[in-house]
């Protein structure tokens, strides 16, 4: 029990649902690692939705309600961090929700959909029935896409993507949207748009962003589009880490 008045509450709480879908088998056990640099990343930006992530997140949502077809694609730490979140940015920008995982297990995938039944969301894509298809005919777990998701989506938001993957998407033509702490990455950089946030903030973010976009007109979202510079955008975003004690 983590008492309330601790000055890292928040971050432990985070980290305690980490260990938790760890222990109860949907979480890859590297994607503690992954979320231990997440944190460290996190503490750098003094844990707040900077200037440049705010701009990538507008950029992200005009781009998401443009698309035809947008998907948005979750992980063990997605589900385990920002389940509810998630499932409301999907119904706030009419998308679908694909489980798409790095180390796909099939009682993973199960467990993974088992938990957004639970929290309301029947129709979640890339499940063990789905039509699965691979990108590149690699036949290997990191290039699955459903037939009726990924594959055919033209936008995707890959929250804590490998950059493999992310190549593989992007080289598949699609436009892709990173959540990803570290503006470094090899997914940030190839991402179209690189929202260097935590998906704890970000998510939200952009749900009540979508709320305010989705009756705007398209010239509107084109405009935000059409203004965005990633390059650049991540270059702000490197600049806003700084050593500070939280
Ligand atoms: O559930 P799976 O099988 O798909 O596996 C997921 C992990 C995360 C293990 C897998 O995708 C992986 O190994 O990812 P990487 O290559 O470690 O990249 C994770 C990136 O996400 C790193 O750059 C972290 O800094 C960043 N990150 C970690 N936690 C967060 C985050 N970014 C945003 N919000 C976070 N909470």
């Amino acid at each position: 029990m983590i008492p309330k008045n601790h000055p890292r509450y928040e971050s432990l709480i985070l980290r305690d649902k980490v260990k938790n879908a760890f222990i109860e088998g949907y979480l890859a056990d590297t994607g503690m690692i992954a979320h231990g640099r997440g944190e460290t990343f996190d503490y750098l930006i003094g844990e707040e939705t900077v200037d440049s992530a705010y701009k990538a997140i507008e950029a992200a949502v005009a781009l998401i309600l443009l698309a035809d077809n947008s998907v948005l694609s979750v992980n063990g730490n997605v589900t385990a961090l920002a389940i509810d979140e998630i499932i409301e940015l999907a119904r706030e920008t009419d998308s679908q929700i694909e489980i798409n995982l790095f180390y796909r297990t099939e009682k993973r995938v199960d467990k993974i959909a088992e938990l957004f039944k639970d929290h309301g969301y029947d129709n979640i894509l890339g499940t063990n029935d789905d039509d699965l298809y691979y990108f590149d005919k690699i036949n290997n777990p990191r290039a699955t896409a459903s037939l009726r998701g990924i594959y055919i989506a033209d936008v995707i938001l890959v929250p804590l993507e490998d950059g493999d993957r992310a190549e593989l998407l992007k080289n598949a033509g699609k436009k892709i949207i990173c959540i990803d702490l570290n503006p470094l990455s090899r997914t940030s950089e190839m991402s179209d748009i690189s929202i260097v946030d935590n998906v704890v903030r970000a998510i939200p973010l952009m749900s009540k962003i979508a709320h305010e976009y989705k009756n705007k007109d398209k010239r509107f979202l084109e405009n935000i589009v059409e203004n965005f510079n990633n390059e650049e955008n991540l270059k702000k975003s490197l600049n806003s880490f700084k050593i500070q004690k939280l």
